[in-house]
């Protein structure tokens, strides 16, 4: 590669200095290199940096455009602008010791006039991300396309009333997915950007939900033909940007793909505003996930509880995390999933050594709620106490119901000759928020 300037003079590789360093740039709790199981922390928690929010979110909302300003966003020729970006953006993986990285195709190249042009773009920069990718050892996460910001999806793109915009759209997607396989990337996202309603006054919300059936098993079918081994991933969310979006959470995508015969070519890509926004905890997202198998990826980030939209804002809760890592752990971790923080800087922070700061907090809660989780499970207090709520399924007329070889006659026999009234228990709720608190705080 060849020696560029460094876009980040002022700041070193992040260094960890433990529990106790009072250093705002370094990590108290992430030491990638330790060593946990066999293998390193980095391999566990498998970090990637969001390219959309942090090299090309600005800090624009709806009431004023962009306040955050960096020094390689300067020139005229758009395609020096994107390779001196990413160059930015790989000193940056570096010195946060990210492992991966993720992207949409239109975060890292520009669009052209056509389709054509905008590909011939895409091809530069994709060349340029593998020469770093080799330089740097930094590999891609995941990749997807960006099907909501041009005004052709303003409709929706798969949902599209038009067909003629389904099938730009799914041109789109063949081209992300071969710039996804030749960068190496390990999983492909399908976040439904636009994929919903606004009005059902004209909407056909039947057929809007078959085209986006069709577009996805055209997009297992193109993958597979040219050898793409990533995994699919849906990434639920409720609303916004369009009042309703079809797959609006874990459980509404889970029968959607089963609807459509989709469910073994695709696992979940769980974001945690999301799943406030759906009116779910995160942990309630994940479990619900686990449960059939399908817990791929985690978009990490954190929404407000104040407001109603995706705030998108770095997590430091540690309770929250710690739930959602004894849950992620128990189920044998993400695989080849991994913690993306799609998450970006507030409107007023201005400064590249808040980029720093900002991963530098979420990189830390997470490396402590892992921590934590494995603490909770190696003590085992919470398994043995659910393991004793449910015995009672585990052995006669309990495990026969499980087993679904008793029916309504069977128990209503058992009652009255045998069992009669059950016995409540305690579900001890107040006792296992104390028993959590006493990891959390000691
Ligand atoms: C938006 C989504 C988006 C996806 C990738 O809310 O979180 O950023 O993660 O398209
Ligand atoms: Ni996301
Ligand atoms: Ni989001």
């Amino acid at each position: 590669m060849k020696k560029t300037r460094a876009h980040f003079p002022r700041i070193k590789t992040i260094a960890y200095e433990g529990p106790k360093s009072a250093n705002p740039l370094a990590f108290r709790h992430y030491n990638p290199d330790e060593i946990v199981d066999g293998k390193p922390l980095s391999a566990h928690l498998r970090f990637s940096i969001a390219y959309w929010h942090s090299f090309r979110g600005v800090g624009s909302d709806p009431f004023g455009p962009g306040t955050i300003v960096r020094s390689w966003e300067k020139g005229t020729d758009a395609i020096s602008i994107a390779k001196a970006r990413m160059d930015a953006a790989f000193e940056f993986f570096q010195k946060i010791r990210a492992p991966f990285y993720c992207f949409h195709d239109r975060d890292i190249a520009p669009e052209g006039r056509s389709l054509a042009e905008t590909n011939r773009n895409l091809d530069k920069l994709v060349a340029h991300a593998k020469g770093l990718q080799k330089a740097t050892g930094v590999r891609m996460l995941w990749g997807t396309a960006n099907l909501f910001s041009n005004r052709r999806y303003m409709c929706g793109a798969a949902t599209n009333p038009d067909a003629h915009v389904f099938a730009y759209a799914a041109a789109q997607v063949k081209k992300a997915l071969e710039v996804t396989k030749t960068l190496g990337g390990e999983n492909y996202v399908f976040w439904g950007g636009r994929e919903g309603y606004e009005t059902l006054l004209n909407t056909n919300l039947k057929r809007e939900q078959d085209h986006l059936a069709a577009f996805l098993h055209m997009a297992v079918d193109y993958a597979k033909s040219i050898g793409f081994k990533g995994q699919f991933l849906i990434e639920p969310k409720p609303k916004e940007p369009t009042k309703h979006q079809y797959d609006f959470d874990v459980a509404a995508g889970i029968a959607f793909l089963r609807t459509y015969g989709l469910e073994k070519h695709f696992k979940f890509n769980i974001e945690t505003n999301h799943a406030t926004l759906a009116g779910h905890t995160f942990q309630h997202e994940i479990e619900t996930a686990i449960a059939q198998g399908m817990l791929g990826s985690i978009d990490a980030n954190a929404g407000d509880e104040l407001l109603g939209w995706d705030t998108d804002q770095f997590n430091t809760n540690v309770k929250e995390i710690t739930l959602a890592m004894v849950a992620i752990l128990r189920a044998g971790g993400l695989g080849q999933g991994g913690l993306n923080f799609d998450a970006k800087l507030r409107r007023p922070s201005i400064d590249p050594e808040d980029l720093f700061h900002a991963h530098i907090g979420g990189m830390d809660t997470y490396a402590l709620a892992f921590k934590l989780a494995r603490r909770i499970l190696a003590d085992g207090k919470f398994s043995a106490f659910l393991k004793d709520r449910y015995a009672s399924y585990d052995t006669g007329y309990g495990r026969a119901i499980e087993k679904r070889r008793v029916g309504f006659r069977d128990l209503n026999k058992l009652v009255l000759t045998k069992l009669g009234e059950p016995t409540p228990r305690s579900g001890k709720q107040e006792y296992l928020e104390n028993l959590l608190n006493s990891y959390l705080h000691g």
